[in-house]
């Protein structure tokens, strides 16, 4: 019976424009940031449609919900399908969301179909993935596979000083149950590839092995704050000056470990951003990445080497905030997403992510992979971001067969 159990693609699409109305941009992506007001609106959409089909839907003290479906053995850990419904500011339709709704679709597909499986089946949306508003990234699945405190968690705060506890308490999403508090005996995440591999080579589905290495720091460069038009250029210490040095020092750095290094700054605050003062202060981020953490550690060495000689009499301060070393997923998982793929003779291939994701925490805790499907141009975290709806189809279908698999293994 549940061989040939398919999902509705229009369904799924449609529950994709549903939810891309919440936090809509004029130039058609989203700006849904955690916790914000309009993270509750969707977090609410999502349980609403969850219990129309009669799953419960609980949320941990992280904010992170679980909509479980019954499974005859309700001794079994569920498995879980998850990601996320935050967005970056100018973010796209899809980033987490068709993982969360290629969910909701399974099951629907479940529901409609009366198809009973042997242990629970959860979806799961992951709090705070994108990391935007609160550092870092992935906080609250984070927190579940303990890598994380969730006191330190939720004294994380924005850059207009409000904590994540606060936040949560209030939009209403703060939960009783403790986060990390029950096991998952498989987790799978859906998600667009976020880069250009699959739609170059005309693959609909992404076998996803691991995620790449990644450190978040946080900088400040202080100089000091002087007229722009009496200070002599040789009596100036111009902290913006010394951070344009860094941001090509970090370009260089990336380069000096290429193809798979990537070295971005993302965010800059510029004190006190007035036209006609030498900048006295700057705040800003740096991200690197790489699949080996051994080529991390070298290009963070490299960072430091770079401030010293960008930064000359000028102060620096550089700290870590945040190490996610590589991760490699679980091979049963792998494989189901394999042959799930190959059942369906879907064009496939293999390939590690560039991007985080919560799956990169969840694998700590339990056997986890990841099924990629193309989106145009490889274009992410950028309100053009799409997908093409044949492809968020497949990948659904992908992913109902290997939560199948697994149910049946
Ligand atoms: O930063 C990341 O890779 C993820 O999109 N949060
Ligand atoms: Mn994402
Ligand atoms: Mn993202
Ligand atoms: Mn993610």
């Amino acid at each position: 019976m549940s061989g040939n159990l398919s999902v509705d693609p229009d369904r799924l699409w449609s529950a994709i424009l549903e939810t891309a109305a919440i936090g809509a941009t004029p130039k058609g992506g989203l700006c849904r940031l955690a916790l914000t007001e309009l993270d509750g609106e969707v977090r609410r959409w999502f349980a609403r449609q969850c219990e129309a089909i009669g799953c419960t839907v609980i949320r941990d003290d992280m904010g992170n919900m679980f909509a479980r479906r019954a499974g005859r053995n309700p001794s079994l850990p569920p498995i879980a399908i998850g990601s996320h419904l935050d967005t970056q500011p100018t973010g796209g339709k899809f980033d987490g969301v068709i993982g969360v709704l290629a969910g909701l679709e399974v099951l629907r597909a479940l529901h409609e179909s009366g198809v009973e499986t042997e242990a629970p089946i959860e979806v799961i949306n992951w709090t705070n993935e994108e990391g935007s508003r609160f550092a870092p990234a992935m906080l609250s699945s984070g927190v579940f596979a303990g890598a994380f405190e969730r006191d330190w968690a939720w004294a994380r705060a924005d850059r207009s000083g409000i904590r994540f506890g606060d936040a949560l308490a209030e939009i209403g999403e703060r939960g009783e149950q403790a986060c990390g508090a029950h096991p998952l005996s498989a987790h799978f995440e859906l998600h667009i590839e976020q880069g250009p591999i699959l739609e170059a080579e005309s693959r609909t589905i992404g076998i996803v092995t691991g995620v790449q290495g990644m450190r978040w720091y946080e900088a400040t460069i202080t100089g000091q704050e002087g007229h722009a038009g009496a200070t002599p250029m040789r009596l100036r210490q111009d902290a913006l000056l010394a951070t344009a040095r860094m941001i090509t020092a970090i370009e260089r750095i990336a380069a000096d470990h290429a193809p798979d290094a990537v070295g971005t700054v993302g965010l800059i605050e510029n004190r006190p951003n007035s036209r006609n003062v030498v900048p006295g202060e700057v705040f800003f981020t740096i991200d690197l990445r790489h699949p080996d953490d051994i080529v991390l550690e070298q290009m963070e060495a490299e960072l430091h080497t770079a401030f010293a000689e960008a930064c000359g009499p000028l102060r620096w301060n550089l700290e870590r905030v945040w190490n996610n070393p590589a991760v490699r997923f679980d091979a049963d998982c792998i494989e189901a997403v394999r042959n799930a793929a190959d059942s369906l003779s879907l064009p496939a291939r293999e390939l590690v992510s560039g991007a985080g994701h919560d799956s990169a925490y969840v694998a700590r805790v339990a056997p986890t992979s990841m099924i990629f499907v193309p989106c145009a141009g490889g274009l992410s975290h950028n309100e053009a971001e799409s997908a093409e709806k044949d492809h968020v189809a497949a990948g659904a279908q992908v992913l109902l067969r290997a939560v199948l698999a697994t149910d049946r293994r």
